[in-house]
């Protein structure tokens, strides 16, 4: 049909140069910019079918999020604003692989097994972070889209999370808020002011925060989301891009696994300092203690004092909603307890990847999940919603139930429950904290990290390795979970697990004990197991 000679047509420009596969993994397609055109093209081609098969506008973020500043790579983002459906990352994987001349085929192929309508209009929202090859990649998908008419709706620069609360406000008419940036800050902000009160400072909270922005996209709109806030909470701002490569000795991810403060902040003792990571769908907290100690606060961290906090507030309400959280294997041992034991809340464990999480903890009336590395948030059920909304205009309900309730609700509003999004988590933290009157210490306190490690195992086949149990236990090769357990056996708390990452091609060791150095000779001991 002409339909699919257009998409060939386009396709020379475009051209497949590589024979190299590319997988569409948790992360979406993710590799050196250079090697990305054809990749972009095909996936502008790919989000438009699927606009044309669910009935609704299609995401396409252009991000390599905490990669160096030359990756880049591709997320596509479903009508609620969640990540791509698992069927459709096998059809990417297809597509982005294929040669140009059996495209068309394929292409035919997936439009004939979906039952693809292809007369009806298509609708792609397009955003991307601030890496050098990002526009002439955005120029690539929107040439996709259009080599089979659909329309593209390009929003520039904007962070991973910003581009699913769009691509939600425009599925849900209007109900999630208005699908533009500054329906974005209006709504967050709003939300945040309300929870805020009059006084910015409360006990030891004091409203200044020190904060790296990872040199990238989180750090611009910083400052737009600030210029909404009133002054009640002030950002300073360290790796703001103006000098400074992105995530370059900065950003979470190099905070967390580096277990250090990023470069270009000043070392100041006992200041409240957060991090971005490069797209600003992570956040993770630190600060330093006196005697110069590094202390992180992890998405563990954030995780537990989310739900203590809504779990307070639900208990104030009177309502009757289950609460519960969802980590993975990742998750310190001790926040797992404390959850468990002190907040007596529910936990799931699940394997890895936001969009497990995401998926369990739908499954509660509230649900908080985070990974250990700082991407999270909190979903509300509908029936919870509308419940909450009823409860904070009842006048018949005590003051306190009504108090809470309406906090609830504010909560509700500033949550961007699409996905992990580090604005908005940092906004919920630092109400949290405000409400409380804790400085980041009195958070730290809650309970004690078990000293842990992470090593990483270069093995020649690492799909030999199989998990069950939420990859807490291995099945396959014979005899390695008894060989773990048998180490594990010897040190008190003792804990660890391995798994082979599905972003790198290595496994995984974890490991935690008592002291940090059991917990690095045991994760040193299983690695020699695995090896
Ligand atoms: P892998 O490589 O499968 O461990 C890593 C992170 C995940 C998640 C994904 C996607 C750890 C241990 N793993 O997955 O949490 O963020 O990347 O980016 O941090
Ligand atoms: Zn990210």
């Amino acid at each position: 049909t002409g339909y699919f000679a257009a998409v060939k047509i386009a396709a020379e420009k475009h051209p497949r140069l590589r024979e190299k596969t590319i997988q569409y993994g948790t992360a979406g397609f993710r590799t050196k910019g250079e090697e990305l055109d054809h990749v972009m093209f095909r996936m502008g081609v790919l989000a438009a079918l699927r606009s044309q098969l669910k009935r609704a506008v299609i995401g396409a973020m252009i991000t390599a999020s905490h990669n160096p500043e030359e990756d880049n790579g591709v997320k596509l983002v479903d009508p609620l604003g969640e990540m791509l459906e698992a069927a459709w990352e096998k059809l990417a994987t297809k597509l982005a692989n294929v040669s140009d001349s059996d495209l068309p085929a394929v292409l035919s192929d997936i439009v004939s097994s979906c039952g693809i309508d292809t007369a009806v209009p298509a609708q792609v929202f397009l955003a991307r972070d601030t890496r050098p090859s990002s526009p002439s990649l955005a120029q690539a998908i929107i040439d996709g889209v259009q080599a089979i008419k659909g329309e593209v709706k390009d929003y520039g620069i904007l962070t991973t999370p910003q581009l699913h609360f769009m691509v939600r406000c425009e599925n849900s008419q209007g109900q999630y808020g208005s699908q533009t940036e500054n329906g974005y800050y209006t709504k967050l902000s709003n939300a945040f002011l309300k929870l805020r009160g009059h006084e910015h400072q409360n006990e030891r909270y004091h409203p200044q925060l020190r904060l790296d922005g990872a040199n990238g996209v989180g750090a611009l709109k910083i400052k737009e989301m600030q210029k909404h806030l009133n002054n009640s909470l002030q950002i300073e701002l360290f790796n703001d891009g103006s000098s400074g490569k992105l995530n370059y000795m900065c950003g979470a991810d190099y905070v967390k696994v580096q277990q250090t403060a990023p470069n270009g902040m000043p070392k100041e003792a006992r200041v409240r300092c957060a991090s971005f990571d490069g797209d600003a769908d992570r956040i993770v907290y630190f600060y330093q203690e006196k005697n110069g100690t590094f202390k992180l606060l992890d998405g563990d961290k954030i995780a537990t004092l989310v739900a203590g906090y809504l779990k307070e507030l639900v208990n104030s309400s009177g309502l009757n909603i289950n609460l519960g959280l969802v980590q993975t294997a990742y998750a310190n041992g001790s926040s797992t307890s404390y959850i468990t034991n002190e907040l007596q809340v529910p936990v799931a464990c699940v394997p890895t990847g936001v969009k497990h999480l995401h998926h369990k903890a739908l499954e509660y009336d509230i649900g908080v999940y985070f990974e250990a590395n700082g991407h999270g948030t909190v979903v509300f059920s509908e029936k919870i919603q509308d419940m909450v909304l009823m409860a904070a205009n009842d006048s018949s309900l005590s003051k306190d139930q009504e108090h809470a309730a309406r906090r609830l609700l504010w909560i509700i509003g500033l949550i961007n429950q699409t996905v992990g999004d580090a604005i908005s988590d940092l906004l919920l933290v630092e109400t949290i904290l405000h409400s409380k009157g804790w400085s980041i210490e009195d958070w730290n306190d809650a309970y004690t990290d078990l000293p842990n490690r992470q090593l990483k195992v270069k093995v020649k086949d690492r799909t030999v390795i199989q998990t069950t149990d939420a990859e807490r236990k291995t099945t396959s090769p014979k005899g390695l979970q008894e060989a773990i357990d048998a180490l594990v056996e010897k040190y008190p708390d003792g804990r660890a697990f391995v798994r082979p990452s599905g972003t790198e091609d290595i496994v995984r060791v974890y490991a935690e004990a008592e002291t940090q150095k059991n917990a690095d000779m045991l994760a040193h001991e299983v690695s020699v197991e695995v090896y």
